[in-house]
């Protein structure tokens, strides 16, 4: 369910161990190709892409990046992956090439996807007391309803999906936390004026500056979570930016260009447990949403459903579950680390409406010590490049 980054991807490697799946997505391919999401590979979705055969664009066009920057009150410091986290690094491939790479794959592999399916809804995928009855996905198409009769459900469609709403009632438990701001970003026709990230703590508020492309720039800009996108034409975005961004350092200057997107992202971390139920498995953002500053979010779903892939692997290949069964208690390890690390990114980075002085100290005596301790350097640059699988 869903032809996201989750979706697709255990598609793409349950083909891989010759093991048959549907993905039925709500929209369009291109609907999906076009959205506007991540930018930055961990490297260990970049050695997965390229081990399963589909990596030569992204070795063609991906941008490899060493190392990553703070900058504060100003002054930068840059975390230098080669020496911090063992040459390990990451890539800017948007999730927009990630999610056409996997289409292509599926589609040379003659996949089966069922696209601009309506009405979607889940069924028959129930606990031990359900045996023999299959799971069953039904949704209109062509003005029909259909029904797809499977061994197992992979609820890889997103945060607003219908998976994980169709758990029985005290199944889940909820773990949420909504921040009191968003992201405002943009996309721009503009070299980028760095060659690697900078994350700006500035006391008007959090800026990023990244990239797409050598020639296509992306910045964000902390707002409200409320924002109202209209209220930001592009001169005021990228005052705004100039003034986050800026340095004390000579020569450094952030080259402005024409906006061609814009949008306010809200931001929020979301765990549920377990993150399965009898034959339903859910993967990606319908489990759990990290807020963007740890760029995580694509990593994360392309990790569960390396560990799911592993779990039918076993059970067709020896009839064993031992690793579907083990499944959301391996997950949940790797994505409880992934939430701290999103969590503590965006709560030293970002201006907090508070009038509590000890905190505002506290936040800068967090930036100081992870830009002047290398132990500090060493744990957050072996976060960024991606936490080894288990
Ligand atoms: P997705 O949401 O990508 O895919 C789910 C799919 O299921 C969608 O195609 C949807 O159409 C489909 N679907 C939904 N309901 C369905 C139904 N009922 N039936 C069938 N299909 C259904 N992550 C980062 O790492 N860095 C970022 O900068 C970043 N920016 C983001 C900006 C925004 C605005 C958003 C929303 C997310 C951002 N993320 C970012 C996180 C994002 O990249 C997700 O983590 C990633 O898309 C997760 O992939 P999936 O789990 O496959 O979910
Ligand atoms: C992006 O390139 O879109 C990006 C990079 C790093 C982040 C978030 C988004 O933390």
């Amino acid at each position: 369910m869903g032809a996201g980054p989750a979706g697709l991807m255990l598609s793409h490697l349950l083909h891989q161990q010759g093991i048959d799946s549907i993905v039925v997505e709500a929209h369009s391919r291109q609907y999906v190709q076009d959205r506007v999401r991540a930018g930055v590979l961990e490297q260990g979705t970049a050695d997965l892409m390229a081990e399963t055969g589909i990596g030569e664009r992204l070795k063609r066009e991906g941008l490899v990046h060493h190392g990553v920057m703070f900058r504060v009150g100003g002054r930068t410091h840059r975390f230098d992956f080669d020496e911090l986290a063992g040459g390990r690094c990451i890539i800017v491939y948007p999730q927009n090439k990630v999610v056409a790479d996997l289409f292509d794959a599926r589609a040379a592999a003659g996949g089966k996807l069922i696209t601009e399916a309506g009405e979607v809804s889940v069924h028959d995928f129930g606990g031990a007391e359900s045996p023999g009855v299959r799971p069953k996905i039904r949704f209109r198409k062509d003005g029909e309803t259909q029904e797809v009769e499977c061994d197992f459900i992979a609820g890889c469609d997103g945060f607003h999906g219908v998976c994980r709403p169709s758990m029985p009632a005290g199944a889940l438990k909820v773990y949420d936390r909504v921040y009191p701001f968003g992201w405002l970003g943009i996309l721009a026709e503009v070299a980028p004026s760095s060659d690697e990230l900078i994350y700006a703590y500035n006391e008007r508020g959090f800026a990023l500056l990244t990239m797409r492309t050598p020639e296509i720039s992306r910045l964000y800009l902390q707002c409200k979570p409320d924002e109202d996108i209209h209220e930001w034409p592009d001169e005021r975005i990228w005052s705004e930016l100039q003034l986050r961004l800026a340095t004390s350092e000579p020569g450094w200057k952030l080259a402005e260009g024409k906006i061609f997107q814009k949008g306010v992202t809200g931001m929020r971390s979301f765990v549920v447990e377990p993150m399965q139920h009898g034959k339903l498995f859910l993967a990606g953002d319908a489990a759990h949403i990290v807020p963007p500053t740890g760029a995580k979010g694509l990593n994360l779903a392309i990790t569960d459903v390396r560990v799911l892939a592993d779990g039918f692997s076993e059970f067709y290949s020896s009839g064993k579950k031992s690793l579907l069964d083990n499944y959301s208690a391996k997950c949940l390890r790797r994505v409880w680390k992934v939430q701290r690390f999103s969590w503590w990114m965006t709560s030293i980075l970002h201006l907090f409406d508070t009038d509590n002085a000890f905190d505002q100290r506290r936040q800068l005596a967090e930036l100081d010590y992870v830009t002047s301790s290398r132990v500090a350097q060493q744990s957050l640059a072996e976060n960024y490049v991606g936490l080894p699988m288990e």
